[in-house]
């Protein structure tokens, strides 16, 4: 059994997701960001930032104590190693897909939260804050498009971690002022995504 620390946010959709990809049990721990549980001591051991989602594994493979992973690409990667699924086996697929998670980690997921933070949610309207943002989430948004132009999924053309964390980031870029008529390819992968059961299920978690 997996505990999932998680909130209805796109980093913790990523876990519930790849959960229900893989098929492992698992039971969910709602921490509520927006109550400020993420800061509470017991939840800080299992995850430092203070941000979700976090697992902790009951059945680590060979045997011992649970085992806690925090930051969401880790999760994906442990869950992916764990099962066997959603991660090639050789070298350079696996690296394959890991440079497509990362531009994940460390593109999409920070550039699209700041740009959603001053669209929606800033108190005070800053114009250079959302046009920085606006700029670099653009830019990746092209990067995506004309590498989906090749293939079918990120790394390639099978389903990976890569495309289980960046969907859930991307799903949401009309939310925040892009033309899917400008990104077909993107729009396509994004809507063959959503139509799978497990994604909608991890969807539907929180
Ligand atoms: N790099 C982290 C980022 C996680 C993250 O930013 N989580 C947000 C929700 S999407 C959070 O916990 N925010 C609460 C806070 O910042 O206090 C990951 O990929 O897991």
């Amino acid at each position: 059994m997996i505990d999932l620390y998680t909130w209805g946010t796109p980093n913790g959709q990523k876990a519930a997701i790849m959960l229900e990809e893989v098929g492992l049990p698992y039971q969910v721990f709602p921490i509520n960001i927006g109550a400020d549980e993420q800061f509470h001591p017991d939840y800080v051991e299992l995850s430092p930032w203070s941000k979700i989602p976090a697992i902790v594994d009951h059945d680590p493979q060979g045997g011992g104590e649970a085992y806690n992973v925090f930051e969401s690409g880790a999760i994906l990667m442990y869950l992916a190693e764990k099962t066997g699924k959603l991660m090639p086996d050789d070298v350079q697929g696996r690296y394959n897909v890991t440079q497509w998670l990362m531009m994940q980690i460390g593109g999409f997921g920070p550039l699209m939260g700041q740009l959603g933070h001053f669209e929606m949610f800033a108190k005070e309207d800053i114009p250079y804050a959302k046009k920085r943002y606006r700029t670099e989430v653009d830019r990746l948004l092209g990067v995506l498009e004309d590498r989906l132009d090749v293939t079918q999924y990120m790394a390639g053309n099978d389903y990976s971690i890569a495309d289980v964390a960046t969907f859930p980031w991307v799903r949401y870029a009309d939310k925040v002022g892009f033309d899917w008529a400008e990104f077909p390819n993107t729009k396509r992968w994004v809507d063959s995504i959503e139509a799978r059961p497990a994604v909608q299920k991890g969807l539907d978690v929180i």
